[in-house]
């Protein structure tokens, strides 16, 4: 039923056509029955083999939600040694398991039962394709004998995530569910990651099988593009990066996935070549480095966008040229050739046209391309350009300006990073929030900031925060959501008080839906149709489930509040109650060159000077 997806290129073959069962076993704890010289044999239920799969593939938690369908799974639950965390929504298991792979690096897991509790994993299986991230989500579905019949609880999961999976499957029978979760695992994480649905049916959980984990080993599909240090295209990209007078990276998340931040470090470094991030590579190359320009694309900084469209060279290292990043794709760095390196194949020229493509790993294609860089002597003209021009608009920089009464989302987010050192796991929901956390808290680490980007989902923070704080207990962990967003998936502030989640929240109110209210004022004359919104008292919401919370409403009032949060063991809640009508600066109007840019008023209502 599953096939390789849009362009997501990894395929595999379906569970029904792989080679039936494994025949012989290995060790389980509970149930060996038969034993033979060379390997153990062990009969396990479909049930038991999943969860045992789960754990020879590391899995050491899950995030689900019971129900008819799954329940022979759940039953089997208490022999394992595997976490579950109890959701209060399944969206939030699948927005978990993404925060809790995107933290972590490793796959994450997600459970739900049939029908409903499938199709509400829905959105958070989405969000996780279109930001490439490796989850499995297991659903129960309905016996096998009354597939096809409407029977009670019965959709067609498959049919309807196959265009928001990378692959996916139905298992019916005991014997294909080891194979099948092992195949489904190195699908999410090989080459572009992206989540991967196993729907097993309740018979085949029930059913008995012999249970082999190393002999379920799946096959590898399609074997990973190789780059060699004498091909064509890395020759060629050599020499137009020894050639450029105006090269600029552009770092994104594949950057990340890759675990490619040093080598893009070396290259930057070697080569004096300034270094621009999308937001989902925000960390990756740190904020403080020298080189670091900061985020590009509709609400990136300026100097950032200006030297993209003059740069005679763009080094695209795991990223896709998202719109959010271009701007009109006719206008976008017109003097410039592109270098894309990208796992997926189609990927290369989809929206911007490349002149030399690495298809591959990032870390393989730039451990394939520096030794052919010799480094670069004199002072680089152009990085000095870029900092000169930097200089118009370091009024963004907001440390020294004084407090005029006023409480600003940018605030919070400096007030914010000071505190944490910029050591903090953010995780933000969607909206101007989200970007004054990109443009304010300066990422020093990959993996530091978790955010929808792609779908941009809404109610997306609070559950991935949690999945990023169970994968990562050591870091302090911080929501940052908006006061619509985190009403979205406001209930799993009971999970988070029910695994007594040391994590800090903080809502940034600003009594609106904000981003939309900013292009209601920008593009639909201030016609502010359903965007003001009223809100329950957080600081009371929270007290309801058990956890601390205070409001902050003074500039002054922040820090003290955030390190209250950090004192605090337990879930800990800051309501921020920011300036109604503020907007994120500068923005690119979609559909704009990237030059195009809306900058801050004349007399700017927020804290910064002007900028022009
Ligand atoms: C309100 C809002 C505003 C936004 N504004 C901005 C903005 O101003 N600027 C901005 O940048 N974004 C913005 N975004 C986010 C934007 O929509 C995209 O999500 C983002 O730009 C994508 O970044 P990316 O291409 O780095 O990551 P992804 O979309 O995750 O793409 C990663 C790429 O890397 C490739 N890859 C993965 N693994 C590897 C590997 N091992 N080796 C090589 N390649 C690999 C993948 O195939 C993929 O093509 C905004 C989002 C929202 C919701
Ligand atoms: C699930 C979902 N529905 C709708 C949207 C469209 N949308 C994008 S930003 C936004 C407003 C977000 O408001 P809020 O959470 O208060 O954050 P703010 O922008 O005010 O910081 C909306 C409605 C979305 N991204 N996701
Ligand atoms: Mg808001």
């Amino acid at each position: 039923m599953g096939t390789a997806k849009k362009s997501h290129s990894q395929s595999t073959s379906h569970a029904g056509a792989m080679a039936a069962a494994a025949s012989t076993a290995g060790a389980h704890p509970t149930k060996t029955t038969t034993e033979s010289a060379a390997h153990p044999t062990t009969r396990l239920t479909g049930s038991e083999i999943l969860w045992a799969t789960l754990e020879g593939e590391g899995v050491d938690v899950v995030f689900g939600y019971p129900g008819g369908a799954i329940l022979p799974a759940y039953d089997a639950l208490r022999k394992f040694p595997i976490r579950h965390v109890l959701v209060r929504h399944e969206q939030g298991a699948a927005h978990m398991a993404d925060g809790y792979a995107r933290a972590s690096g490793k796959v994450g897991v997600c459970v739900a039962t049939s029908g409903p509790g499938a199709t509400n994993l829905v959105t958070g299986i989405a969000t996780a394709m279109l930001d490439s991230v490796p989850i499995v989500c297991i659903t129960g579905q309905v016996s096998s004998k009354v597939l096809g019949t409407d029977a009670f609880q019965e959709v067609d999961i498959t049919g309807i995530t196959l265009p928001v999976t990378k692959h996916n499957y139905v298992v019916t029978r005991a014997e294909d569910v080891a194979q099948t979760i092992r195949e489904a695992f190195l699908v999410a994480k090989s080459g572009r990651p992206g989540p991967v649905l196993v729907d097993i049916t309740k018979d085949a959980q029930q059913a008995s099988a012999e249970f082999d984990f190393a002999a379920a080993v799946p096959k590898p599909h399609r074997p990973h593009p190789m780059l060699k240090t004498e091909s064509a295209a890395i020759l060629q990209a050599a020499e137009l990066i020894r050639n450029a007078k105006k090269p600029v990276i552009l770092a994104g998340h594949g950057m990340i996935e890759s675990g490619a931040e040093a080598e893009v470090r070396t290259l930057a470094e070697r080569m004096r070549i300034p270094v621009a991030s999308t937001l989902l590579g925000l960390g990756g190359f740190p904020a403080s480095h020298p080189l670091s320009l900061g985020m590009m694309g509709m609400h990136g900084e300026a100097w950032v966008n200006h030297a993209i469209q003059q740069s005679d060279l763009l080094i695209a290292c795991g990223m896709r040229f998202d719109d959010r990043v271009t701007g009109s794709l006719a206008t976008y760095a017109p003097n410039a050739k592109k270098i894309h390196i990208e796992v997926d194949p189609a990927e290369i020229n989809k929206n911007v046209k490349a002149d030399v493509a690495l298809i591959g790993d990032l870390k393989e294609a730039l451990e394939a391309l520096l030794p052919h860089l010799a480094p670069r002597e004199s002072e680089s003209a152009w990085v000095n350009e870029i900092e000169a021009s930097k200089g118009e608009c370091a009024v963004r920089d907001i440390r020294n300006l004084p407090d005029n009464g006023h409480l600003y989302a940018a605030h919070v987010m400096h007030d914010l990073w000071k505190a944490t050192q910029g050591k903090a796991i953010v995780v933000t929901d969607v909206g101007q929030h989200q970007m004054w956390e990109a443009q304010y808290y300066k990422h020093d680490e990959p993996r530091s900031l978790i955010t929808s980007g792609g779908l941009g989902t809404m109610g997306f923070a609070l559950p991935a925060a949690i999945g990023a704080k169970i994968a990562c207990p050591d870091k302090e962990v911080w929501v940052v959501a908006g006061d619509g967003g985190f009403q979205m998936t406001a209930a799993e502030l009971a999970t988070a008080a029910q695994e007594e989640l040391d994590l800090n929240i903080a809502v940034i109110n600003n009594g609106y839906l904000g981003m939309v209210r900013q292009w209601q004022e920008f593009f639909y004359e201030k016609n502010y149709q359903s965007t003001p919104l009223l809100s329950p008292d957080f600081v009371k919401l929270a007290e309801a489930h058990g956890i601390r919370g205070t409001a902050v409403a003074k500039r002054s009032e922040v820090l003290p509040a955030v390190q209250e949060a950090q004192k605090h063991k337990g879930p800990f809640l800051i309501n921020f109650m920011v300036e109604k009508e503020d907007s994120v600066y500068p923005m690119i109007p979609a559909g704009s060159a990237l030059h195009e840019m809306i900058r801050r008023p004349e007399n700017p209502l927020v804290e910064t000077a002007s900028d022009s």
